[in-house]
């Protein structure tokens, strides 16, 4: 039996329906993964975590070498129970505005994994992927170094990325915006010492990754460096975060929205009842705490703030002493 080698699924010519269908047996990729190439079109995959903390049993049975991607946008660590070596590895930092200080941000991470080295990158700009090369070749313990964390975290265009830059191998995983592209284990050989194994990813529940529409999708995951918008509140006002969100601030202070600029942010300061009916979150006296909106980004309060926001009941919403 084959399989994809864009996706890892297992090819079939039977049911259209389900992964790794293919009208020809013997092609390389199967539909999906030639129509997301080619056309940019997705058809969305449902998966469970079940079947993903399946595969990071079987990896925790060898002592190989992890690489846990993370992406800096986001910041959030998966709570796995594994001894492997891992290399922590936060990613897409060209994202991020230029002027902060990506290596503060890495060491103010908390985590209780057997993380030996730790790194932020950027597959797109080329950035530090030399130091995490050598890192993977310092720390391996066997051939196999298996790469792994949330969906959409941008494990498969760094392994792309490492084929491109190390390997005389010629091999493309598929990748998108959307999550669950990635379906089954795939081992792509960069080397005769080295082989990194893709995996399908983490769902990251509580994202609002997996509420979005596809149209919002296009909005919230920002394309370039997010440029941070400052809000100074003299008085009570309610701001709206495209159709996703509304704040009411309560008390004054300043507001710093570290999201994508493909949102549009409006201010209201007259009674307006929309979005009330979404679910409510209450936040008092912030000073210099970061309000987290898992998958969306986040907000860095000053000088103390209340304020109630409104949201989607199924997204997480943390706060957070600020990384700023
Ligand atoms: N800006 C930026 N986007 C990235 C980077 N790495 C991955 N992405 C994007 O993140 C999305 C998910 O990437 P993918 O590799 O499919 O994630 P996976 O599910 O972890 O394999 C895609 O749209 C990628 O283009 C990066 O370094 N910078
Ligand atoms: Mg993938």
């Amino acid at each position: 039996m084959t399989k994809c080698l864009g996706c890892g699924a297992r090819m079939q010519d039977k049911n259209p329906h389900e992964e790794g269908y293919v009208k020809d047996i013997n092609s390389l990729l199967c539909k999906r993964c030639f129509e997301i190439r080619n056309y940019n079109a997705y058809s969305m995959i449902e998966k469970d975590n079940q079947e993903y903390l399946n595969v990071l049993n079987k990896i925790a049975k060898t002592d190989d070498l992890l690489i846990l991607v993370a992406d800096l946008f986001s910041l959030d660590i998966p709570k796995l129970n594994l001894k492997n070596p891992i290399i922590l590895v936060l990613t897409k930092a060209d994202l991020l505005p230029r002027n902060i200080d990506k290596e503060k941000i890495l060491n103010k991470i908390k985590y209780n994994l057997n993380i030996i080295a730790k790194i932020t990158i950027s597959s797109k700009n080329n950035y530090q992927l030399d130091e995490l090369y050598t890192l993977i070749n310092k720390y391996k313990r066997s051939k196999n170094v298996y790469v792994i964390g949330y969906t959409s975290s941008g494990k498969s265009t760094l392994i792309n990325k490492m084929v491109h830059n190390y390997s005389q191998n010629d091999y493309e995983i598929t990748t998108s915006v959307l999550p669950s592209t990635t379906l089954d284990l795939i081992k792509v050989p960069i080397n005769n010492e080295l082989n990194l194994i893709d995996t399908p990813g983490l769902l990251d529940e509580g994202s609002i990754i997996l509420t979005a529409s596809k149209e919002q999708f296009k909005k919230i995951i920002p394309k370039k460096a997010i440029k941070p918008i400052v809000i100074q509140i003299k008085i009570d006002q309610t701001i709206f975060i495209d159709d996703l969100m509304r704040l009411d601030i309560k008390k004054g202070g300043c507001l710093v929205f570290y999201m994508s600029n493909n949102l549009k942010l409006e201010r209201f300061y007259k009674n307006n009842n929309k979005l009330t009916n979404l679910k409510k979150f209450h936040f008092e006296n912030l000073n210099n705490e970061d309000i987290v909106i898992k998958g969306l980004g986040f907000i860095k309060t000053k000088n103390i703030v209340s304020l109630d926001i409104y949201i989607d009941e199924k997204i997480k919403i943390t706060k957070r002493q600020s990384i700023m």
